[in-house]
């Protein structure tokens, strides 16, 4: 068995969860941010079989869009000193960030 982690952006989560339901995968949605821009984002948590596991990044792939944000480089610590404070900048945001991790056990109780 497979554990499925997916960092997607807050507007992309309804309809990934919504098409994952409607393939018969159960879904936990965990409120997260990311360390870079501070702003909220979802990890998704799917527990699947190895068999099924690409269906379930295919989903999550093809509900997540990739999107431009313009941010003040003041607004996070990790932007490049040599950059002046309250400079914009262009970055980049997801589509959908992976990690797919074996588990060593599963039950329900
Ligand atoms: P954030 O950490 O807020 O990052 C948002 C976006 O900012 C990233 O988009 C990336 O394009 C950019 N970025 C991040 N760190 C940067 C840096 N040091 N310098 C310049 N640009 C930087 P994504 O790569 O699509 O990541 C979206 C979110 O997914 C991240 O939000 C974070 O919450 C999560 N994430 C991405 N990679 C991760 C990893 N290796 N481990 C854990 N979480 C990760």
């Amino acid at each position: 068995m497979k554990l499925v982690f997916a960092i997607v952006h807050d507007e992309d989560e309804t309809e990934v969860m919504r098409s994952l339901n409607e393939d018969g995968f159960s879904v936990t949605k965990l409120s997260s941010t990311g360390g870079f821009l501070r702003a909220g984002n979802s990890t998704l948590v799917v527990g699947v079989s190895k068999e099924k596991m690409d269906r379930v990044i295919e989903i999550i792939k093809a509900k997540s869009k990739s999107r431009k944000k313009l941010i003040n480089s003041s607004i996070t610590p990790a932007v490049n000193s040599a950059i002046a404070p309250g400079y914009p900048i262009e970055v980049t945001v997801g589509g959908a960030t992976i990690f797919v991790v074996d588990v060593e056990k599963y039950e329900k109780a």
